[in-house]
């Protein structure tokens, strides 16, 4: 019986003792929380969880896109949560996260947990074209990429074709007198039996002109004659199939924001522009008609002198229907208020706005040999940020939004600027990139 009373005793004070620890100024000892696998997981949220321990007053909460926990997710960055889960939203689809859980007391913070990694789901199976209401999807088309996964991709996710270059000058009259419409044909034949929209491009630029044209020996009256016979007949051959044309391309300079000196600038003054646009009026009394240029939405005075020389057609009664910004943009520029600051200026004239020639440089610095996923979630969330930005103009407004390129590997931008780069929304090997779910998501807010 004394043993028993001995033994309860030693209990007791051993229970007061730790009763007491607690209380005083020693530091509690906090193992570390046992993390679980998220639940509830869905394309923009999952529930984090683990298992609480002995003394913890709280936790904290750390979720991150790196599983070295470099940078947070906004707003989670040492999370403190009384409950053992927490809701993590406002993320972004189909993507990776990372998170840890440590228990805290006062100032004592225990180790990390292991991390847990999730991933949010695929939105919606909704193909691009389904996912943007009130507007084209386009994609470019070369007359010898239009079967097998191409074609499947097109026709899945596309409303739209632009010719990537087989429906410029160089291609389709490369002869004095002798016009080649086998490329362009075949281009205009997939569109029609494929049911996809077709936006003509280009009937001018400077930058495809045969050079029997570059060196034409005629006389200027000659050579508007012979320019008005070829825009006649260009747009008078794919009247009904071709929808919309890009009349002229890039005529003004960067920078000085002047008269590009071109050819057609040289034999028929700045008036070449209006002519072009009310021969293809003439040839063709519903297709839209277009001008199509680069770099602007950076604010610049490019911007500027397009638009001055819009509102002079405009205000002479010149036939044009809209405004192609080709959109050749990188991750990091330019900046969304400028993209809708140039836009807006285009809804102000009641023109149409296409994004006509949508890429976007994840490597303009040459500073990556492959993509990471760091840089793919930037791209990512630009492509979001452009599908958005397109979204929210005025239905009457809107036309198409058109990406230059299917897949990575087929980007012009590759030779242009000689290195490496993933431009696109499709890896080399077709497969869905960061980027597309980027895009998808902006389509459908
Ligand atoms: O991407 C196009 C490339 O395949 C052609 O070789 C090139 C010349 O025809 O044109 C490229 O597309 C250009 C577009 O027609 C106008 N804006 C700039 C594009 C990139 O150079």
């Amino acid at each position: 019986m004394k043993q028993l009373n001995n033994i309860l005793l030693l209990i007791l004070i051993a229970m007061v003792t730790l009763a007491c620890g607690s209380g005083d100024a020693t530091a509690p000892t906090l193992d570390a929380p046992l993390a679980l696998n998220a639940t509830d997981i869905t394309q923009n949220s999952f529930t984090a969880k683990w298992v609480g321990v002995a003394n913890a007053k709280s936790y904290q909460i750390d979720v991150s896109t790196a599983n070295n926990f470099s940078s947070f997710v906004d707003g989670f960055e040492a999370k403190s949560v009384s409950d053992v889960k927490l809701e993590v939203s406002s993320l972004d689809a189909n993507t990776d996260y990372f998170y840890r859980v440590r228990a805290v007391n006062g100032e004592t913070l225990s180790a990390n947990s292991m991390t847990i990694t999730t991933r949010t789901t695929i939105p919606e199976d909704v193909p691009l074209k389904e996912a943007a209401q009130s507007f084209f999807i386009g994609n470019v088309v070369q007359s010898n990429r239009m079967t097998g996964t191409h074609k499947e991709i097109l026709n899945r996710e596309y409303s739209s074709i632009t010719a990537e270059y087989e429906m410029k000058m160089n291609i389709m009259y490369p002869y004095e007198g002798a016009y080649d419409w086998t490329r362009s044909d075949a281009i205009v034949d997939f569109a029609v039996t494929n049911n996809l929209n077709l936006h003509g491009h280009a009937l001018i630029w400077h930058n495809s002109t045969p050079d029997w044209i570059e060196n034409y020996t005629g006389t200027d009256a000659e050579f508007e004659a012979m320019l008005e016979d070829y825009v006649k007949t260009v747009v008078t051959r794919y009247k009904g199939k071709v929808k919309s044309w890009d009349v002229v391309n890039e005529a003004i300079e960067d920078g000085s924001g002047d008269y590009r000196n071109s050819v057609f600038y040289q034999r028929m003054g700045a008036d070449y522009i209006a002519k072009c646009f009310k021969w293809a009026r003439e040839a063709d009394e519903d297709v839209l008609l277009f001008y199509n240029d680069y770099n602007l939405c950076d604010n610049g005075n490019k911007l500027t002198a397009v638009l001055n020389m819009i509102d002079g057609l405009t205000t002479g009664n010149v036939p044009i229907n809209g405004l192609g910004f080709q959109m050749h943009i990188s991750y990091n520029w330019p900046d969304r208020s400028d993209i809708e600051a140039a836009a807006q200026k285009v809804v102000d004239r009641k023109l149409k706005l296409h994004f006509s020639e949508l890429d976007i440089r994840a490597n303009p610095n040459n500073d990556l040999t492959s993509l990471s996923s760091a840089r793919s979630l930037e791209l990512k969330a630009k492509y979001k940020e452009i599908a958005e930005v397109y979204t929210a103009i005025p239905n009457d407004n809107k036309y198409a939004l058109t990406i230059w390129g299917m897949k990575d590997n087929e980007s012009w931008l590759l030779d242009f600027w000689g290195h490496i780069d993933w431009p696109l929304l499709y890896d080399s090997n077709f497969d869905e990139k960061d980027a597309y779910y980027g895009f998808l998501e902006g389509l459908m807010k």
